[in-house]
């Protein structure tokens, strides 16, 4: 399970363009899991978009998680599933899903992450690590030391989330982050593939200068 650079393929800041051509672009760029997080499609339309993401992503490898709808990660067969803390219970997620479909949690501090670990979480992403205009109701920034303050205590991979770009990802990583995920530093780029591989790249050196020292 690569998660190093996780999209989230959120319509509301692609600038009309559309969600397929998005997905291939970053995908095309390097990222290696896509995330389909979608609050206001009728699910017959939402069926079709996942289907046409998860073809995308299978094409080159990239995992295909779709954010809280389980009967759509089911009916297409997507990788797995992504919860929020108001979303279905992980537990009952897994007893529905079956042991090898991914489930990832969205955590603030540790003892949500601790909480996913023990519910069977096979990643958390952990945020907002810094400020974003993308999701509403949002607690304030956790900042960087929180990633390592939960990493040590935790043995899933820790995923951050929230306002990351490529002025600060190798800072995230540096900070004990597996892996970023981003959605307006890439799907509101002008250039998606190109800003997907410059944030795979400092991600890689970051790790690659990690496994060094
Ligand atoms: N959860 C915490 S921050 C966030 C979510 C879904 C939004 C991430 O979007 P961006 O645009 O990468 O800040
Ligand atoms: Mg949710």
């Amino acid at each position: 399970m690569d998660l190093s650079l996780y999209v989230i393929i959120d319509r509301r800041m692609m600038n009309g363009r559309s969600p397929i051509r998005v997905a291939r672009e970053a995908i095309a760029g390097g990222a290696t899991a896509i995330q389909l997080r979608e609050k206001e499609m009728e699910s017959r339309d939402l069926c079709h978009l996942a289907s046409s993401l998860k073809k995308v992503a299978r094409k080159k490898k990239a995992l295909f998680i779709v954010n809280d709808r389980i009967d759509i990660a089911q009916a297409v067969d997507a990788d797995g599933v992504h919860l929020g803390q108001e979303d279905f219970p992980i537990e009952i997620a897994r007893k529905l899903l079956g042991r090898n479909k991914i489930i990832g949690a969205t955590v603030r501090n540790l003892s949500q992450a601790l909480k996913a670990q023990r519910e069977g979480a096979d990643y958390v992403s952990l945020g907002p690590i810094f400020s974003t205009k993308t999701k509403k109701d949002l607690p304030p920034p956790r900042g960087l030391k929180t990633i390592a303050q939960i990493k040590e205590k935790i043995r899933l991979p820790l995923i951050a989330i929230g306002g990351i770009n490529r002025d600060n990802v190798a800072s995230v990583i540096r900070a004990g982050a597996d892996g970023v995920a981003a959605a307006s530093a890439v799907v509101g780029a002008k250039n998606i593939r190109k800003t997907t591989g410059e944030l795979l790249r400092q991600i890689k050196e970051v790790k690659r200068l990690k496994r060094r020292n």
